[in-house]
């Protein structure tokens, strides 16, 4: 591509998504250079709806960052959660089996909105709305970005000595490590989650995770006037042959227990179908540039994980850039990989687990299926069990 202007930096970092943006931030902590090369506006990015629950430690990094303001104004803390199955309800005490650790529930969205704002505000430089993203001598000593700020407009190059790969998962830049040095892990579930948001008070102080014949449902909050719920449904499902009614009815009967709890409801505004799967792609990296977040692996979101995972990459990365810039030494950058799957691993097998424990799947044996249920009355039944879930709910310590 012919291009008419070449700048440098130290880091080109592709993707303003957690993972992208939380990496600005801790690189621009230790005087490193970044600027963020990102495909959509600054209002979808702060407009789409997705994840809601933080680990604790990394609300306790939004804080060290001067980022968590609005979080510890607007966030709400649980320190439990109640599994549902058989029509009864166990309340898994986390901050009680864990030594007071409790998870955040402040959006997703919310989270991009404090970050982004904060970034700009320190100077920080954010490209939204760049397209035709393009890398170049990866294997070299000062890697290429080649990109568009608008579909007509002139190539533009980004010299640079990283490049943070942090475009989800259907971004290019997991497709620039060869094939051949890759390998890829994952399932498809055959099913996938229905989520609304409703304008509607809450019906439960924490969330609720049932697991009901008709298949798992999930109720989670945002604020005091909006709730999020999820129900299990066909990935191949169209949102259209969902109303509002069939839509309460199903979380109504999949949610209730027999202590006489009911769900409150109120009017859906925003509802959607996504498809669940886990993914791992290893390694990580090749040359200089580093993958991050959705980018390198998915978590089916019964565990709560994908942000978290993807913020754990990105200090996991920034502290070894640092050390790079402080004393020249690239040890970390080449662990970088084996660093991030030990964690990544562990939050796939807890995802994995939640998510086959919780839902139905009609392709399973009735063996298996008995076997889920053997689990949860385990997990609810066993102070060892029930620690193990929590703790990795909360979130497993990052050193
Ligand atoms: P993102 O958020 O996908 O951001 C990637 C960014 O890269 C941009 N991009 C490009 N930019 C330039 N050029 C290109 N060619 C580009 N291609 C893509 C995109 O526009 C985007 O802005 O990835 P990141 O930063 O790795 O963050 C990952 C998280 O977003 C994800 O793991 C979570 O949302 C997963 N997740 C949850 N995680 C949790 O930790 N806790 C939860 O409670 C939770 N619940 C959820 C979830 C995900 C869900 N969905 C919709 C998949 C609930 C749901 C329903
Ligand atoms: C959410 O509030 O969106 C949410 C909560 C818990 C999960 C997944 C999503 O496990």
């Amino acid at each position: 591509m012919q291009t008419t202007s070449s700048t440098r930096t130290q880091v080109a970092i592709v993707g303003a998504g957690p993972a992208g943006l939380f990496l600005s931030h801790l690189l621009h902590r230790q005087g490193i250079e970044s600027v963020i090369l990102e495909h959509r506006s600054r209002e979808e990015i702060e407009g789409t709806i997705r994840a809601g629950v933080l680990e604790q430690w990394v609300v306790d990094l939004m804080n060290d960052m001067g980022l968590g303001d609005r979080m510890m104004r607007e966030g709400h803390f649980h320190s439990g959660i109640t599994l549902r199955f058989d029509r009864q309800s166990h309340h898994i005490d986390m901050a009680e089996l864990t030594g007071g650790k409790r998870v955040t529930v402040y959006a997703q969205h919310e989270v991009i909105r404090d970050l982004v704002s904060a970034r700009l505000e320190d100077g920080g430089s954010i490209l939204f709305g760049v397209s035709d993203v393009q890398f170049h001598d990866l294997d070299g000593k000062t890697p290429r970005v080649q990109f568009r700020r608008s579909p007509d407009g002139p190539v533009e190059e980004l010299r640079c000595d990283f490049v943070a790969g942090c475009d989800g998962f259907h971004g290019p830049s997991r497709q620039a490590i060869p094939a051949a040095t890759r390998t890829e892990y994952q399932i498809v579930y055959p099913f996938g989650w229905l989520g609304i948001l409703t304008e509607a008070p809450p019906s439960h102080p924490e969330l609720i995770y049932a697991n009901h014949e008709r298949g798992f449902a999930l109720l989670s909050t945002r604020s005091p006037e909006v709730q999020r719920l999820y129900i299990q449904v066909d990935p191949k499902d169209d949102i259209a042959n969902w109303s509002d009614d069939r839509i309460w009815s199903e979380l109504h009967r999949r949610l209730e227990d027999e202590s006489g709890w009911t769900l409150k409801e109120g009017p859906i505004f925003q509802k959607g179908i996504i498809a669940m799967r886990s993914f791992v792609c290893d390694p990580m990296q090749h040359g200089r540039l580093f993958i991050a977040g959705d980018a390198a692996h998915i978590v089916p979101p019964t565990g709560a994980k994908g942000l978290n995972l993807a913020v754990a990459d990105v200090l996991v990365l920034s502290r070894a850039m640092t050390a790079y810039y402080k004393t020249g030494s690239s040890e970390g950058l080449d662990r970088y990989s084996a660093t991030c799957l030990r964690r990544i691993w562990k939050a796939e097998r807890f995802s994995w687990y939640m998510t086959t424990m919780l839902h139905r799947n009609e392709h399973e044996s009735p063996f298996e299926q008995r076997v889920h249920l053997a689990e949860l009355d385990y997990v609810v039944h066993s102070r060892a069990a029930m620690t193990a879930l929590a703790e990795n709910y909360v979130g497993l310590p990052m050193e």
